[in-house]
């Protein structure tokens, strides 16, 4: 047995096959969760774990598992892994990345023939970006037992795809892969994943220890008025609820984030009724993602949009009707967990630093159900959900080989305390 060592250049080329799948011309990646391009990752995935030897796995929700065995299988996997679905313009290493360093651990202990004591899968989340099936997370919430799927059955997407056909329709595409029953136990969760923020590379820095992730809230706001002739209805007659929806968005961006250096609102979507260019609209909806580490907060700005929302609607007098599409509290990963990987880290000489998560990731809910931690590196500029997200080759070598030494150190340490 050798000790087990990152293929570097491997991985550069599972990324670069993967970013293929989907890809933009703008050089992104469009893989929407259970879309065909979703669907042919997975399939490229399965087809390098099964050439390998590992076995393969999906559950209910379509999440995938690619198990290596350890010297006693009995033991409950460690599971390492993220996401293969990306943003309708995303970049090719959100969730790529994790999913394809977790694979390349996979491969190095293949390679050491270095036994752990117990399993190691790794996991392709299913519909973490939440984009064209909202929520995001969906597989990750299901497995920890957050969400029950029934609710999501008769879901239609942002394209009108019904999400249990596409479910349905990415599970019978993987017939090689085992089913399994939703919520299998494990053993612990190590998420590798870009930061999506310009922290790690302002500072110079090669790892972010994840400590926990702030919370998100997504809105839908369906501001209702009185559709009308764009050319014979004067000012007094009108009941524009785009002017209510406006009026909303300006005081929201105005007031929610210059008075908090923590808040996040984002307005990423929004869509008139009958969207016709010489019809005053029927109706107007539009998303809100409201983030905050502190779940206090988070009750505030949706008082404050509830507030901004209504007296903007009856200014012109429209109805307005504020829905939930996505409550995910702020959430802490372990300390012994969170104190393993910086262990990790300084073993590599890798120089990293504590930090918060501004996006929402599956380990938020796999915190829940074992110990968790997740291990961010710097992308360029910080920019991710855009076309143009980078991460320098040094740092996919650096995240993967402290996602192989974070492994095995939890692996025993897990096994230790079974
Ligand atoms: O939106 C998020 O925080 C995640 O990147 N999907
Ligand atoms: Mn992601
Ligand atoms: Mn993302």
């Amino acid at each position: 047995m050798t000790s087990p060592a990152i293929k570097a250049e491997r991985l550069q080329q599972r990324l670069e096959a993967f970013s293929h799948i989907g890809a933009t011309p703008a050089g992104g990646v469009n893989r929407q969760a259970l879309s065909p391009e979703d669907r042919e990752a997975r399939r490229l995935l399965a087809e390098l774990a099964q050439a390998r030897g590992f076995q393969v796995f999906q559950d209910a929700m379509a999440n995938l598992f690619i198990r290596r065995s350890g010297r006693d299988d009995s033991l409950p996997p460690l599971l390492i892994g993220s996401h293969l679905d990306s943003q309708p313009t995303g970049g090719r290493f959100d969730g790529a990345l994790g999913t394809l360093s977790a694979f390349e651990v996979l491969e190095a202990l293949e390679d050491a023939r270095l036994e752990t004591p117990g399993p190691i899968e790794v996991v392709a989340w299913t519909n973490e970006e939440g984009s064209r099936f909202a929520p995001g997370v969906m597989g990750s919430m299901a497995f920890a037992g957050a969400a029950d799927p029934a609710q999501w059955q008769s879901l239609a997407g942002s394209d009108g795809a019904s999400f249990s056909g596409e479910l349905a329709a990415t599970l019978a595409a993987l017939p090689e892969a085992a089913l399994r029953p939703l919520g299998t136990p494990l053993s612990g969760y190590i998420e590798l994943h870009i930061e999506q923020g310009p922290s790690l590379e302002k500072e110079g820095l090669a790892i972010g220890v994840v400590t926990g992730v702030q919370g998100t809230r997504w809105l839908k706001v369906t501001v209702t008025g009185e559709a009308g002739h764009a050319g014979t209805t004067p000012l007094p007659y009108r009941r524009d609820p785009m002017v209510a929806a406006v009026g909303m968005m300006h005081q929201l961006q105005a007031s929610v984030m210059p008075s908090d250096a923590d808040a996040r609102l984002t307005v990423g979507r929004i869509a008139t009724i009958p969207g016709s260019v010489n019809a005053i609209p029927k109706a107007v909806t539009f998303s809100l993602d409201l983030r905050h580490p502190l779940a206090a907060r988070l009750d505030a700005i949706e008082g404050e949009v509830r507030t901004i929302c209504r007296v903007e609607g009856e200014k012109q007098g429209c109805s307005v009707e504020i829905s939930m599409a996505f409550d995910m509290p702020p959430g802490v990963f372990a300390p012994g967990m969170i104190d393993t990987i910086e262990a990790a880290a300084g073993r590599l000489s890798l120089p990293s630093k504590k930090m918060v998560s501004g996006a929402f990731h599956d380990a938020l809910f796999l915190a829940r159900v074992a110990p968790t931690a997740m291990i961010f590196v710097p992308c360029r500029d910080g920019i991710s959900h855009n076309e143009a997200e980078h991460v320098e080759p040094a740092s996919i070598r650096d995240g993967a080989r402290l996602l192989l030494e974070a492994t095995i150190a939890v692996a025993d340490i897990l096994a230790k305390g079974a």
